[in-house]
């Protein structure tokens, strides 16, 4: 229901949002308390409730391999990365809660399909070398994204970003350690590696949104600092920096026109496959059905221990309003 009232940040030129807007242009951050546009409300609720399920939800494709993990060391490391994860939807629910929605209702939207979570949980992992793919490259861009969101405006969702960054540096250096054990290893399992490079390349750039031409939301929320840079600058930024991690590794990079623009300063390199980035997020990826099964299936699931606690909650209430 919260996804289907953001269809357009409605301009507003009440005194208020003025006031709203210089505090936000002088570095100012929003609390919970404080007034706000509806419109900004609105955004954040978008954008961190998408958030939060993009973390819950990918937990699902490394969840997978933990049972499969070829040593007890890894076993542990990756245990503990998947808690990280949901850790980070959990603060991050937190945060949505302040703007006076129910994480009962953020559930619901996404089960329902109302709500969105990050296209790159929807493709499988099929082999060990898919964990560091997704630890090096999905966390790679992770972080990426995150890291100026620590100076976000909403208070609450700034404060989260910072525990999350760190988390995240953690598990981008352990997939990268595992794809440079797998490329200093036999020929087998370097093929292994350059395998799930191929298949995670282009989903890892589509992590960062539509090409600015066709993002619709980012001249608002950067207006707001609910975004601090655009699609595009932070997906120039990753491919940059992810270049010469995979030179080091003797990976390459399955993309024939990538190469470095000294004019530019940057590397040049090939856009995702629009048309299979919208289809993902419509729905038609690989493992979204398997996804949403999962998740619907743990939301039933745990049905009887948050009736539990409620009713806990309510009898410790009614007690204490007794006393
Ligand atoms: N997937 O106008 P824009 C992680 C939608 S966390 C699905 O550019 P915006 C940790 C977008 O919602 C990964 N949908 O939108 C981890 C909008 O649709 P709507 C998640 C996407 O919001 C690692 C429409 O397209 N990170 O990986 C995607 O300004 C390993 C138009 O797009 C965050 O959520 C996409 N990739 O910019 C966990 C970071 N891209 O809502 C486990 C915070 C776009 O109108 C294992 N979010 N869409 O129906 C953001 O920075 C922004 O929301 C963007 C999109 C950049 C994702």
């Amino acid at each position: 229901m919260y996804a289907q009232m953001v269809t357009s940040e409605a301009a507003d030129d009440s005194p208020e949002a003025r006031a709203f807007q210089a505090r936000i242009d002088a570095g100012e951050k929003i609390e919970p308390k404080d007034w706000m546009p509806e419109a900004y409300r609105r955004t954040l609720i978008r954008q961190i409730g998408q958030h939060a399920h993009s973390e819950i939800v990918g937990q699902l494709p490394e969840g997978n391999w933990i049972t499969r993990a070829p040593t007890l060391e890894r076993k542990a490391i990756l245990l503990a990365k998947v808690q990280d994860e949901a850790g980070h939807g959990l603060y991050l629910y937190c945060a949505a809660e302040t703007l006076g929605v129910s994480r009962d209702d953020l559930t619901e939207d996404l089960l329902s399909g109302r709500m969105k979570y990050s296209s790159i949980f929807n493709y499988p992992t099929l082999t060990w070398a898919d964990m560091g793919a997704v630890g090096w490259l999905v966390d790679g861009a992770a972080i990426m994204n995150q890291v100026p969101l620590q100076r976000t405006s909403y208070g609450p969702y700034a404060r989260a970003m910072v525990r999350i960054c760190k988390e995240e540096s953690f598990h981008q250096r352990q997939g990268y350690d595992i794809m440079l054990k797998m490329c200093r290893g036999t020929p087998a399992q370097k093929r292994m590696a350059q395998d799930a490079m191929n298949r995670f390349w282009y989903p890892a750039l589509m992590m960062f949104g539509p090409s600015d031409k066709d993002s619709v939301h980012s001249a608002q929320s950067m207006a707001w600092r609910i975004k601090i840079n655009t699609n595009d600058e932070l997906r120039q930024k990753f491919v940059d920096e992810t270049v010469p991690q995979a030179e080091f590794l003797g990976l390459a990079i399955p993309d024939t026109d990538l190469r470095w623009n000294e004019e530019r300063g940057h590397y040049d390199f090939s856009e995702p496959d629009w048309t299979e980035f919208y289809d993902v997020i419509k729905g038609n990826g690989p493992c979204n059905v398997e996804r949403m099964t999962a998740r619907r299936k743990a939301w039933d699931d745990g049905a009887w221990v948050r009736e539990g606690l409620l009713a806990h909650a309510r009898k410790k209430a009614g007690k204490v309003a007794a006393e």
